[in-house]
C-alpha cells in the first residue's frame, strides 16, 4: 500500500526549479571539499516526530492524521508506521532513521510483553532495511514518558525504577545492534530535579553515570562498536537538567570516566534554550574532542521552549556546517528532531518540512565550504593569536616558565602591546559577502 499517494520521489532539480517537491540545493552526489553531500550530511528521519507527532499541545489534541490507515496503539498501527516511514524515507532520499523504543510499538502493561513487541517489530523493520538499504543512525530508550519516571530514570530515588530503565536501555541497545546502528543516545529526559529540598544530587549524578556505564559494558558485550552520545538540554522537562549544555556534559563524562565511549549529540534548539548559539555548542563539543552527532532543528527565540522547528535560518545552518567542517565532520549525522507546526497538518507538509530542512543544511554546507575556501576569517583568527607562536607566548604554552618570570617580563615591558581590534563587523561582512555577494 502506498501512503503518500500523490507525493512524488523528491529529486535534485537545482536553483531554477519551481517544483515544490524538488531539492534546489541538496544534490546528494555533489562533491564539496572532497566528500559528497550525502556523506557530509547523513540525514536521518526521527521516527517520533515524523510518524508519531500529530500536533497535540497542552491546549488541544492533534490536528494531523498519523494513523496511516490503521487504529492507533496496536501492532497493526506499528507496522503501518514502519511502512509509511520507509516509503517516506525512500521518497525523500533519507538514508537513515533514529528511534526511541516507544516510537516503534505501543507499550504493554508488562515490560516483558513490550520487549516481545519490540522483537516482533524489529524483525519487520530489519526486512525493510534490507530491502531498501536504509540504515539506523542511532537508537535510544524513552525514559521520560512513562509515569514511573516521574522522579527520573537513572537518577530516580527508586532502585526499582532504575531497573526498569536498565531493562529498556538493554532492549533498545539490542535493537540498535540488530539494525546495525552506529550510535546510541542518552538524552537526559527526566534526569534532573525540581527542588533540592527533596534531592540527593550526588547520588543522582553517580547513578545516572552508573546506568551509562552498565549500558557501555552491555553494548560492548553484544558487539556494539559505535559511539554512545549524551544529548545536552538545559530545561524541559525538569527545571534543572543534569545534562544542561555541552560543557556540563563533557565535564560529567570525564568525571565518570565515560569519555572514551561517549560523544555529544548537539541539538540546535537545546543550544539556544541553554543561552548559547548552536555553533557555540558544536565548538565546545569539538574542542573537548566530543563532537559526535547533530539533532537538526531550530528554536524560536521568542518562545522559551523546545519548538523543534525545521531548520530554515541559513545563518545558523551555515555556521553549524562551518564548525562541523572545521572539526573534520561528525561520527554520526544530522537527525531531523523536528516537526511541522500544528496548523501544517497534511502529508504534504511532512514533505515540505524535510525538503526545507535538507535544502537549508545543503545550502549551509555549500556556504560553509565557501567561507573555508575564502580563508579570510581563518586567516584573521590565526593572525589574532600569532603572539602565541613565538616569544613569551610560546614559552607559556611550553610550560617552561613561572609566575615570577612572567611578572618580571611584564615589569620590564611597562605596558603590553596593543592586543588589536577584534574586527567583528568586518568579519560579519565577510560572511554576508560570501553568502549573498554583499
Ligand atoms: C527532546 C529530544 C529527544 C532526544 C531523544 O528534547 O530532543 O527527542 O533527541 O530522546
Ligand atoms: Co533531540
Amino acid at each position: 500500500m502506498e501512503y503518500f499517494k500523490n507525493l512524488p520521489k523528491v529529486r535534485f532539480e537545482g536553483r531554477n526549479s519551481k517544483n515544490p517537491f524538488a531539492f534546489r540545493c541538496y544534490d546528494p552526489d555533489r562533491v564539496i571539499l572532497g566528500k559528497t553531500m550525502r556523506e557530509h550530511l547523513r540525514f536521518a528521519m526521527s521516527w517520533w516526530h515524523n510518524l508519531g507527532a500529530a500536533g497535540a499541545d497542552m491546549f488541544g489534541v492533534g490536528t494531523a492524521d498519523k494513523s496511516f490507515g490503521s487504529v492507533g496503539n496496536t501492532m497493526a498501527h506499528a507496522r503501518a508506521k514502519a511502512d509509511a516511514g520507509f516509503e517516506f524515507m525512500e521518497k525523500l532520499g533519507l538514508e537513515y532513521f533514529c528511534f526511541h523504543d516507544c516510537d516503534l510499538v505501543p507499550e504493554a502493561d508488562d515490560i516483558s510483553r513490550t520487549g516481545d513487541r519490540l522483537d516482533e517489530i524489529g524483525g519487520y523493520i530489519s526486512e525493510k532495511m534490507k530491502a531498501t538499504g536504509i540504515k539506523c543512525l542511532w537508537g535510544t530508550a524513552n525514559l521520560f514518558n512513562n509515569p514511573r519516571y516521574m522522579n527520573g530514570a537513572g537518577s530516580s530515588n527508586s532502585p526499582d525504577v532504575f531497573c526498569f530503565a536498565a531493562t529498556q536501555v538493554k532492549k533498545a541497545l539490542d535493537l540498535t545492534v540488530r539494525f546495525g546502528g552506529k550510535g546510541y543516545v542518552f538524552w537526559g529526559g527526566r534526569e534532573g530535579y525540581e527542588t533540592l529540598l527533596n534531592t540527593d544530587m550526588k547520588l543522582e549524578l553517580d547513578n545516572t553515570a552508573r546506568l551509562m556505564r552498565l549500558a557501555v559494558d552491555y553494548g560492548r558485550s553484544i558487539g556494539f562498536d559505535g559511539f554512545f552520545y549524551i544529548e545536552p538540554k538545559p530545561r524541559e522537562p525538569m527545571k534543572h537538567q543534569y545534562d544542561f549544555d555541552a560543557a556540563t556534559a563533557a565535564g560529567f563524562l570525564r568525571a565518570y570516566g565515560l569519555d572514551r565511549d561517549f560523544r555529544l549529540n548537539i541539538e540546535a534548539n537545546h543550544a539556544t534554550l541553554a543561552g548559547h548559539t548552536f555553533s557555540h555548542e558544536i565548538r565546545t563539543a569539538a574542542v573537548n574532542g566530543m563532537l559526535g552527532s547533530i539533532d537538526a532543528n531550530q528554536g524560536d527565540t521568542l518562545l522559551g521552549w523546545d519548538t523543534d522547528e525545521f531548520p530554515f535560518d541559513i545563518y545558523q545552518t551555515t555556521m553549524c556546517m562551518y564548525e562541523v567542517l572545521k572539526a573534520g565532520g561528525l561520527t554520526g549525522g544530522f537527525n531531523f528532531d523536528a516537526k511541522t507546526r500544528r496548523p501544517s497538518n497534511t502529508p504534504e507538509d511532512m514533505f515540505h518540512g524535510y525538503i526545507l530542512g535538507m535544502d537549508s543544511f545543503a545550502l549551509g554546507l555549500i556556504n560553509a565550504a565557501k567561507l573555508i575556501e575564502d580563508g579570510r576569517i581563518e586567516e584573521f583568527v590565526k593572525e589574532r593569536y600569532s603572539g602565541w607562536r613565538g616569544g613569551i607566548g610560546a614559552c607559556i604554552i611550553s610550560g617552561e616558565t613561572s609566575l615570577e618570570e612572567l611578572a618580571h617580563y611584564a615589569a620590564n615591558l611597562g605596558a603590553p602591546e596593543d592586543p588589536g581590534s577584534g574586527r567583528q563587523e568586518y568579519l560579519e561582512r565577510i560572511v554576508n559577502e560570501v553568502l549573498f555577494g554583499l
